[in-house]
This record gives structure tokens, C-alpha cells and sequence, in this order.
């Protein structure tokens, strides 16, 4: 028995998607022009698909589950199941206006919105009752405004550049997204086993992206101080140092506290201080 899971065949989501499978230990041969492939140390095949045949693949179980952004998972609303954001892909699908326009939603009332998601933008205007016209196209929305096709556009923006070169600017962001894992929802046992062990190995994975691992020389009588910083995943790992009043202090910090926590370590005191990524982090 095998887990099917779908991943995009060729575009922005192709190649992180094969990378974190391999962070996850497991070996894919690239997809090449090939539908599918078969894991060597795993019990997983891969089929490599347009990202907007995913969810419905999966919703009818000729995948067990897949990795899509959230935009297309929202947009196509099959019967699928989100099992985690994957931290890849990150965007935002938001309405764009000219931009010596001055915006406001309600100005949207009575406007032709261009835009490749218009089960999204819908649900949007319903909400805030707004009544625009939605006009679906499938690619290049950023000119419709400049060929007199669309008063605005509701189009997927990541860096910005695309609007900024076609004249447009960003008004209102209506969804954020990023790659996910998504199951079927009717899996049998078997298959929510092999798939509660990717995701295990999915979240170690994740986990040690957002984390590094600092270690540091401390002065004895600092040590106090600086474990203060450090709280680690228990407690920071205290060794003493051949050098007699010096310590050497193991532990984990945040991604996102990093430079803030360096700083005060610092000035406590630390000196010869390193960090280094992690692999895998399982707590
Ligand atoms: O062939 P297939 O159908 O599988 O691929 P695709 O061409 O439909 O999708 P692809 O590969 O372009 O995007 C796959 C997924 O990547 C999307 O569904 C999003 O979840 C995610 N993603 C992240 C993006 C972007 N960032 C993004 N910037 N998808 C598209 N864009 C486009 C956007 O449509 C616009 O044209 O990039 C342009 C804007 O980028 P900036 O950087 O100029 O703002
Ligand atoms: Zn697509």
C-alpha cells in the first residue's frame, strides 16, 4: 500500500514542494516529463500535476493528498481537508487599481473586475455587499485595466513588480496564501497512518526552519543572565569550560527572536557565540 500524493508538475510550487519531501527523508527522482514516480524509502508515489486539477484529484481520491496553495484550495472548493500550511508559495490575492486611482471598496460598486479567481472574489464582494461585474480571464490579468477590459483586477501579487510595471497598485488584499498539505477525507486506516507519518515529518522539518541552534561562552557569574535569555526547549545545556569561571551555554532560539535575543546576550556578557541551522526538531 502506497500513499498518492500530487504535486505540481512544473511552476512555483514544483520545486519546494520536492524539496521538502526530501527534507522529510524521502527520495524522489525529479519529474521530468513523467506523471508519476515511486519513493525508494518510502511508501509514497508522486503524481505530478497541474496545480489546479489538485484539489479535485484529491476531493475524488486518485490522490490521497497534495500540496497546493491556498488560493486554488479556496478557489476550486472541493471536498478536501487542509493538514498544514507548508510555509512556501507565499502570497496574496488582493484587488488592484489604478494607480492614481483613489480606492475604496463601495467605489467597486458598478466596476468590471478582472481576475482569475472569481469564486473568491464573489464571496468577497457578497460580504461586503458590493455588486461588481467579474470577468474571468485565465492568465496576464495586469493589462486589463491598460486594454479598457477591466476598471480594477483581483490578481495574485507576491513581490509587487508585476502591478508596479503595468501601472497598477495594490488596494485591497482579500486572501493570504501559501502552500498546504491537503488530504482527501475519506482515507481508509492504512492511509492515515503513512500520512500521519509524513506530517510528523513534515512539522520536525518546519520546526527546525524556524529555529537555530546558539551556543556561546559565558562568564560564570553571567550565567544566570544569560539562561534568562535562553529558555530553550527545556533549559539550555550549561558545560564548564576548560578555562576555569567560563561556561559554555547550549540552546534553541527563535527565527524570529534572533537578532533581538544576540543583542542582549551581548551586552550580558556572551562572547564566541554561534549559530547554526537545524535539520529536524522533534519535541
Ligand atoms: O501550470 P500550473 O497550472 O500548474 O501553474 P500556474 O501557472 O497556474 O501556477 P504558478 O506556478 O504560477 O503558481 C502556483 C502557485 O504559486 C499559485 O497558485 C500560488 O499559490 C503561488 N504563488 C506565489 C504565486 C505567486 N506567488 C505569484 N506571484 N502564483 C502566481 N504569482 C503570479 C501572479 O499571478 C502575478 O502574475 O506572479 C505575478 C505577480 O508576482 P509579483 O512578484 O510581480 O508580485
Ligand atoms: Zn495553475
Amino acid at each position: 500500500m502506497k500513499l498518492k500524493i500530487a504535486i505540481q508538475k512544473s511552476g512555483r510550487l514544483h520545486e519546494d514542494s520536492l524539496r521538502l519531501l526530501k527534507e522529510c527523508g524521502i527520495d524522489i527522482s525529479n519529474g521530468g516529463n513523467k506523471l508519476k514516480s515511486t519513493a525508494a524509502n518510502f511508501p509514497l508515489e508522486v503524481y505530478f500535476l497541474r496545480d489546479d486539477d489538485i484539489p479535485q484529484y484529491v476531493e475524488d481520491a486518485v490522490a490521497d493528498a497534495g500540496i497546493v496553495g491556498e488560493n486554488v484550495v479556496y478557489e476550486k472548493k472541493k471536498e478536501v481537508e487542509i493538514m498544514a500550511q507548508l510555509g512556501f508559495g507565499k502570497c496574496r490575492l488582493s484587488i488592484a487599481v489604478d494607480k492614481n486611482e483613489t480606492f475604496s471598496k463601495q467605489g467597486l460598486n458598478g466596476k468590471k473586475i478582472a481576475t482569475s479567481y472569481p469564486v473568491i472574489l464573489q464571496d468577497y464582494l457578497d460580504k461586503n455587499k458590493i455588486s461588481a461585474e467579474i470577468h474571468e480571464i485565465s492568465g496576464s490579468v495586469e493589462i486589463a485595466p491598460g486594454i479598457g477590459l477591466a476598471d480594477a483586477i483581483c490578481d495574485l501579487v507576491s513581490s509587487g513588480s508585476t502591478l508596479f510595471t503595468n501601472g497598477l497598485k495594490e488596494a485591497e488584499t482579500i486572501l493570504e496564501s501559501q502552500s498546504v498539505l491537503i488530504r482527501n477525507k475519506t482515507l481508509d486506516q492504512e492511509k492515515v497512518r503513512l500520512l500521519e507519518k509524513l506530517l510528523f515529518r513534515i512539522r520536525a522539518v518546519r520546526k527546525a526552519k524556524n529555529n537555530k541552534y546558539i551556543l556561546l561562552n559565558a562568564p560564570n557569574n553571567k550565567l544566570n543572565e544569560i539562561i534568562g535569555l535562553l529558555p530553550g526547549m527545556k533549559s539550555p545545556t550549561v558545560l564548564p569550560l576548560a578555562e576555569s569561571g567560563w561556561s559554555s551555554v547550549h540552546s534553541v532560539i527563535d527565527e524570529n527572536d534572533f537578532w533581538d535575543i544576540i543583542e542582549q546576550l551581548k551586552d550580558a556578557g556572551a562572547q564566541g557565540i554561534l549559530v547554526v541551522p537545524i535539520e529536524k526538531m522533534i519535541i
